[in-house]
């Protein structure tokens, strides 16, 4: 077990188990001539039973008791067509009994590749086979993974190891791989991915790396998954074959028109774009003083004949905005509403800033009802402890889903990026954590990451919790006691990672660009926003980032009931009292503690969490194969580690801010500040 198999392992069941799926999967039954994609699907039914059970099904022709049939409409004869089929869309899949028959039924072949796997799914979570009855269909159009993979094969801000794409081999050299990533994401009903970074290279573009594209797109083609490009905006201009990139120049205009015709020669179903513009130094149509619809809206158009999108990133911060960097975002974008082309989505992160332990949603939600908006999570953890801390991301991302974002009764983010404001293109993106690494993720528990982000695009109303329970059911135990544990360590997690780096919505006082480790003190960097000081703005009389009206009053981006109930720190829920408020250290908090007090409180819970993962786990060794469970004990005894010099770091710094003595019993720090702030992380991965 060394985790290459995900939460696919298929491993062989006993007894009465292993009886009932032999009863219920003699055969299958697909229709005759079946696509590669059901002969995916095919390949996956086999692969899952015969592991599970020993035996191979066998190909039957015939639809009886004890076979597993796979057909659309056109394929199934009536008697076999199951209720449900109507409104199912062309990626729904129903799963139902008829006459003894498991009966997979979709519209379209992808349909029944995801209905294969939700079948095997529910087998994998102990679901009795015969008792397998499901219809359900995404709630969202894209569900994509971004890499932020390099052509050098580095990760931007991976921590498994370098780039699964062998660009180098590509096209020609094809690694295997390519295709469990395939299955893998299939199984989630993951139907997209962006190759390349954001901070993309204009070789990306010609015409050798679109035949490597072209290539990966060959593979995952079968399995429902489109292929798209990151673009760099400067593009026409960098390869010198225009003289400008100003989106208005129809000189430009036209080549990108080329170069989508080109693309689309290659990749007959080529996605389309993403775009990180004016963003980090990325080149965009702001250069030439036009705005981001104009520069959306041309490449919009250049895709548009082919049935292609652009989806244009709302993350946007510059010097010249020295205020408040959470602001930029929605004072660029919202005033756009209604101006980008209907192919266009704005790709907008969960949070203002940017991928912090804990934000609140992004202001952007709701507030543009005529534009697509597509949610932006980053599944690999950038500042949460990389691959190395245990932090399931599925409650984060439930928590953004379920915010309300108060512009209508129940516009929560996940209504608002299902479209229900006016009904436009739908879609969700996630930076992936996969990497050439063994465990893809880097860990056993970061899968677990790649499992919430796939099950969440495909159902944003989602539990984080079920959720939970399926990937452990399928991934380590279905042991009742075993399987619950780990839930509820999975369920700590990520409030564990909070506590002991950013409590009570503290943010961004990670180390200087690898983001690893406190560096709550950094304040000497060239541009204000960059510096943990401008986050926290801790000094003598308080902590915190005064967003109301006496300050940046970005809580004005918000909606009303919103903004009000975040105006005062008495209704502001504590988890964000410090992203909205700058509040004195003697302030009584409800605990009865100070304010100065709660946060040390915090800190050392932290710690204390991370202490309780890995006792727990301790104990969870005779359910866990030996070699998986030793791979988490080390990184639990690192992280365990890591929340103390978290802890005492801050607590080191932010005392020597308010001069205020420690609260009685809490343990002084073990060191100095000035050991913490002379520690360097030597060399830390996913950095270029
Ligand atoms: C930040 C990362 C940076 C990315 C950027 C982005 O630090 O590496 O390029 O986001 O999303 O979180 O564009």
């Amino acid at each position: 077990e060394d985790g290459y198999d995900l939460w696919l392992r298929y491993r062989p069941l006993a007894g009465a188990e292993r009886a009932a799926v032999l009863r219920q999967a003699r055969e299958l039954v697909a229709p005759a001539l079946p696509s590669p994609t059901v002969q995916a699907a095919l390949a996956e039914l086999r692969r899952g039973v015969q592991g599970m059970t020993g035996l191979a099904p066998a190909d039957g022709k015939r639809a009886r008791a004890g076979a597993i049939v796979l057909g659309t409409p056109a394929s199934l004869p009536p008697a076999l067509r199951p209720t449900g089929l109507d409104r199912l869309g062309n990626e729904g899949y129903v799963i139902r009994r008829i006459a003894g028959a498991t009966v997979i039924a979709a519209h379209t072949d992808t349909g029944l590749l995801y209905g294969a796997f939700a079948w095997l799914r529910a087998v994998g979570t102990g679901v009795a086979p015969h008792r397998v009855d499901e219809r359900s269909a995404p709630r969202l159009q894209q569900r994509l993974l971004d890499h932020w993979d390099n052509l050098d094969r580095s990760v931007e801000r991976g921590y498994a190891g370098e780039s699964i794409w062998d660009w180098w081999g590509l096209p020609g050299v094809r690694d295997p791989r390519y295709i469990d990533y395939a299955r893998a994401n299939a199984s989630l009903g993951i139907n997209g991915t962006v190759l390349n970074n954001v901070n993309a290279k204009p070789e990306i573009l010609t015409a050798p790396w679109i035949a490597k594209a072209a290539a990966l797109a060959d593979v995952l083609r079968p399995y429902g998954i489109k292929v798209y490009l990151s673009a760099r905006f400067s593009t026409p201009l960098e390869l010198n074959e225009t003289a400008t990139a100003d989106p208005l120049a129809p000189e430009v205009a036209a080549w990108w028109r080329r170069k989508a015709d080109e693309i689309y020669r290659a990749i007959p179903d080529f996605g389309g774009f993403l775009v990180k513009a004016n963003s980090e130094g990325q080149p965009g149509p702001q250069d030439y003083r036009r705005s981001h619809a104009d520069g959306a809206n041309m490449l919009a158009a250049a895709v548009a004949p082919h049935g292609g999108i652009v989806m244009w990133r709302a993350f946007v911060y510059a010097a010249e905005n020295p205020v408040d960097r959470a602001k930029q975002a929605y004072d660029e974008f919202q005033p756009l509403d209604g101006r980008f082309a209907p192919n266009v989505l704005v790709q907008v992160k969960n949070g203002p800033i940017d991928f912090q332990p804990r934000e609140p949603f992004h202001p952007l939600f709701g507030a543009m009802p005529r534009t697509p908006l597509m949610l932006e999570f980053q599944v690999t953890k950038e500042y949460l402890g990389y691959a190395t801390h245990m932090a399931y991301l599925g409650s984060m991302f439930e928590e953004t889903l379920q915010s309300d974002t108060g512009h209508a009764p129940g516009l929560t983010v996940a209504r608002v990026i299902e479209g229900a404001q006016a009904g436009h293109p739908t879609g969700m993106a996630g930076v992936a954590n996969i990497g050439s690494s063994r465990t893809w993720s880097g860990s056993h528990f970061d899968q677990a990451n790649w499992y919430a982000y796939g099950r969440l695009a495909w159902n944003p109303q989602g539990s984080s919790r079920a959720i939970a329970r399926e990937w452990v059911a399928q991934t380590f135990t279905r042991a009742p006691r075993a399987l619950d544990d780990i839930v509820v360590m999975m369920m700590d997690s990520r409030d564990a990672v909070v506590n002991y780096m950013t409590p009570l919505g503290l943010h961004h006082i990670m180390g200087t660009g690898h983001h690893h480790g406190p560096a709550p003190w950094v304040a000497e960097l060239a541009r204000p926003e960059w510096n943990p000081v401008y986050y926290h703005k801790a000094d003598r009389g308080g902590i915190g980032f005064d967003r109301t009206a006496s300050g940046s009053n970005a809580l004005a981006q918000y909606a009303p009931a919103i903004a009000r109930r975040y105006a005062d720190p008495a209704t502001t829920p504590d988890t964000l009292l410090l992203w909205f408020h700058h509040l004195p250290w003697d302030r009584p908090m409800p605990s009865g503690r100070t304010l100065w007090a709660e946060l040390v409180a915090r800190y050392d819970l932290g710690v204390m969490q991370a202490r309780g993962l890995r006792t727990r786990w301790a104990a969870l060794a005779p359910f866990v194969d030996a070699r998986r469970h030793a791979e988490v004990a080390q990184r639990l005894d690192v992280q365990v580690e890591e929340a103390q010099w978290w802890r005492d770091a801050c607590i080191a710094y932010f005392q020597s801010v308010s001069g205020l003595a420690l609260p009685p019993g809490s343990r002084p720090p073990a060191r100095t500040l000035e050991y913490y702030k002379a520690l360097r992380v030597p060399y830390a991965p996913g950095h270029g």
